[in-house]
């Protein structure tokens, strides 16, 4: 693989943003980590910021760092237009929420790093590295800062591997690879517990979490024959109990656990009152067409929009598609 684009980028800039799509998750978050300590290691300046808030559960890779959380361009450095913008784990910037609109248009360019699919060929017009074979974005940092001569610290290697075990799901999904376990080989080699990270992963969330989930899971109902879940998760679930919107964000992958179910589907609203409207499928069903019939976006796989009718309207209209195209 070919880095020269990305560091040519690099070398142009002393100053950058780094940023990641909205609801980062540990492969956004690992990435974000290891680049802002890559960047400051090569004497650059640079801070990370996010549109949204990073769960709780995965800060001890960095415990001392909080990202940026973007609500107003008040928070920005007065010389923002002397920065460029580094985007980690998605290639269509319509997926940055507030830093789409207001970091891109004051910065000097921007350049993409993603392993995602993508089938927007406007958004890959912007400069990128795109590897689709990755595993992950922290699978592609690791071999980036190796191509670079840029040493590894011990928290840098932990939030790589942080990144690359979210994204294969502890090693299982169809993208991991020798070269995914080299690299974890690596990482290990260099300080990291994989017990830890996974600890961290998947055994801290909060006990209101928990309570919310259980609140979740009870709104679930299946359709078309069992192959469509929708679950639901309107604010007051959030008020009953105490638990964060962000802390909702894996809940659309439970109903995908049964053999039966093809398309999950998520409305969730947030403390503000939006509703977003999540898609997951396993298989040839195409949810990014439905979510940008409404709007948003995403990848045949998983997608969303965001929603203001109210929500039955929705369902239905979406059920009724799924069923003439998929399911009859
Ligand atoms: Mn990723």
């Amino acid at each position: 693989m070919q880095y020269g684009s990305v560091r040519a980028f690099l070398e142009r800039h002393s100053k950058l943003v780094i940023t990641a799509h909205e609801t980062p998750d540990a492969d956004a978050l690992g990435a974000e980590f290891a680049m802002l300590r890559a960047l400051l290691k090569l004497g650059k300046s640079s801070f990370i910021c996010n549109a949204d808030p990073a769960p709780e559960n995965l800060s001890f890779v960095e415990p001392l760092h909080r990202p940026l959380v973007l609500s107003s361009e008040q928070q920005l450095p007065a010389d923002i237009a002397e920065h460029a913008l580094l985007i980690l784990d998605v290639n269509d910037v319509h997926n940055l929420g507030s830093v789409g609109r207001l970091v891109l248009p004051r910065v000097r360019e921007h350049f993409i790093i993603d392993h995602h699919d993508s089938d927007n060929e406007t958004d890959l017009s912007a400069p990128n590295h795109i590897e689709q074979g990755a595993s992950s974005t922290c699978e592609i940092l690791y071999l980036l800062f190796q191509d670079m001569g840029v040493p590894l610290d011990l928290s840098m290697a932990q939030a790589l591997f942080m990144g690359i075990v979210f994204d294969t799901g502890s090693f299982i999904y169809p993208k991991t690879t020798a070269l995914t376990f080299r690299i974890a080989h690596e990482l290990v080699a260099l300080g990291v517990s994989p017990n830890q990270v996974y600890s961290n992963l998947y055994e801290s969330h909060s006990l209101s979490s928990l309570v919310l989930m259980s609140h979740v899971l009870s709104s679930l109902s299946l359709h078309c024959g069992g192959r469509v879940a929708i679950q639901s998760m309107p604010r007051r679930l959030l008020e009953k109990s105490q638990a964060r919107y962000e802390e909702a964000d894996q809940f659309i992958n439970i109903p995908l656990r049964s053999k039966e179910v093809r398309v999950s589907i998520f409305f969730k609203q947030n403390a503000e009152g939006l509703w977003r409207c999540s898609l997951r499928s396993k298989g040839p069903i195409d949810v990014a067409q439905i979510a940008r019939s409404y709007g948003g976006g995403g990848h045949r796989t998983a997608a969303g929009f965001k929603c203001t009718r109210p929500t039955a309207a929705i369902q239905a209209e979406i059920l009724e598609g799924l069923e003439k195209k998929y399911f009859s």
